[in-house]
């Protein structure tokens, strides 16, 4: 009886624990084709069609650097998405900008996150360094320094679209807040060329996704339970 109300509340825990344990993906752009073919709205800015964008080895690559004039980039709407403590929101993408071109600013290649309270974070991803929010100074609120000449994997992750942290290889980067307001439909997320004038880019992009994850505990006490199950 009692073996028979120890197996039944095991099975109830590691059934409990299953959805903890497994990403939601809202979306996922592996760049096999271009992003609106997959439901994302394009924004583009090309008064004299000097863009040059073109798909191969399943990335994206977009060529601004033709004009000064062009902006080019891809949002997705995330819907009623809510992130908690348990379940957080990470926004993860691997890409390189290969050029920038610029000066008061890093560059105009952006991954930004529009919360739907309308605030938002704007990551800008030069060649060897990626900031994230400007004071009313102008300054740059957060900065780090990435190695040149490689795509890098990044990573945000919030639990309540007011705070989050960011990672770059998997190593811990800065921790921000999400604020100003976005222009547009949120929440939601675009990346691309976002500047028109002064700034030009090369830029490719491996994938874009965004996903509600697990928070790491409830994995480890699934983990725990089977291994004492299957002892
Ligand atoms: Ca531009
Ligand atoms: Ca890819």
């Amino acid at each position: 009886m009692m073996r028979s109300s120890l197996i039944a509340s095991l099975v109830y825990g590691i059934v409990g624990a299953l959805p903890l344990c497994f990403a939601e993906i809202l979306v996922r752009y592996d760049a096999d084709v271009f992003p609106e073919e997959q439901g994302w709205e394009r924004w583009l800015f090309d008064p004299d069609g000097a863009e040059v964008r073109e798909l191969s080895d399943s990335t994206l690559r977009l060529d601004t650097r033709a004009s000064e004039l062009i902006s080019d980039t891809y949002n997705f709407y995330l819907g009623n998405v809510e992130p908690s403590e348990r379940n957080p929101l990470r926004i993860s993408w691997r890409m390189q900008t290969l050029e920038d071109h610029g000066d008061l600013l890093l560059t105009d290649v952006v991954l930004f996150l529009a919360a739907p309270t309308s605030q938002a974070i704007e990551f800008i991803i030069g060649t060897d360094t990626v900031t994230e929010g400007l004071d009313r100074g102008g300054r740059v609120l957060h900065e780090y320094a990435i190695d040149s000449g490689m795509a890098h994997d990044y990573e945000i992750l919030t639990a309540n679209f007011q705070t989050y942290s960011f990672w770059v290889d998997g190593e811990f980067a800065f921790t921000g807040e999400f604020r100003g307001s976005a222009w547009g439909q949120v929440p939601r997320i675009a990346f691309g060329d976002a500047i028109v004038g002064t700034y030009s880019s090369l830029s490719a992009w491996d994938f874009v996704e965004a996903a509600l994850v697990p928070e790491p505990h409830a994995c480890l006490l699934l983990g725990t339970l089977l291994l004492w199950r299957c002892r």
